[in-house]
């Protein structure tokens, strides 16, 4: 497999799934300005749309949209537990959590990097973004994962998309339990080597 990724944005969250299944893969940095992948080749070709991540499965299959993506590299490892497996209704609530913070999290907080966002409608983003992190907040008062006990790939996805609030304003150090979330979740191995080999390690 190779995964199409610029460092860190939502790309992260396959890279880590990945890491923490333990999966062979490879990495291919991709310029979103220019949508060259580093080794010169048009990444329009690999993802018409143009964003990352997108995951090579195979000469002519290309996987896009990061949560299903997490869900098949989840899927290669079952017993992982990275993922409930299909049939129960745990699948469908996971996939309802993923689905939250792709729409309400990842797409909101995300458009705060945008340079044509007219300033005076920044606070209004940013009210709703901390309106959304504060439920994911009370969700982690009485789990340390967003699943439950276990580490999940919506916890990598979390990871992700809230680490981003500190460029663009939004201050979470008043969610105790999402900060909490955040600290456990860089400790991991898996989240600390997938951050080096983007670049972005201490
Ligand atoms: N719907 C896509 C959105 C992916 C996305 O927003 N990717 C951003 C980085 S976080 C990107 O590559 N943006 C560049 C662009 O849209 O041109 C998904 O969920 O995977």
């Amino acid at each position: 497999m190779k995964l199409y990724y610029s460092p860190g944005a939502c790309s992260l969250s396959p890279h880590i799934a990945l890491r923490e299944a333990g999966l062979p893969f490879d990495l291919v940095q991709v310029d979103l300005g220019t949508k060259k992948t580093k080794d010169g080749a048009d990444f329009t070709k690999i993802n018409p749309n143009g964003y990352v991540p997108a995951l090579q499965l195979g000469d002519n299959d290309v996987l896009t949209e990061g949560p299903a993506i997490v869900q098949y590299i989840a899927d290669q490892k079952p017993d992982s537990g990275l993922f409930p497996k299909a049939g129960g209704k745990d699948r469908y609530h996971a996939q309802e959590t993923l689905n939250f913070i792709t729409t309400e999290l990842h797409k909101t907080i995300g458009s705060l990097f945008s340079k044509d966002m007219p300033d005076a409608y920044k606070p209004v983003v940013q009210k709703k973004a901390m309106a959304r992190l504060a439920h994911v907040d009370g969700r982690l008062a009485s789990k340390p994962f967003l699943l439950g006990d276990k580490f999940s790939v919506a916890d990598g996805y979390l990871f992700t998309v809230a680490g981003w609030g500190q460029h663009v304003g939004l201050d979470i150090s008043p969610l105790k339990n999402l900060s909490g979330f955040m600290g456990r979740v860089a400790q991991r191995p898996a989240v600390q080597a997938a951050l080096k080999a983007e670049g972005l390690g201490k």
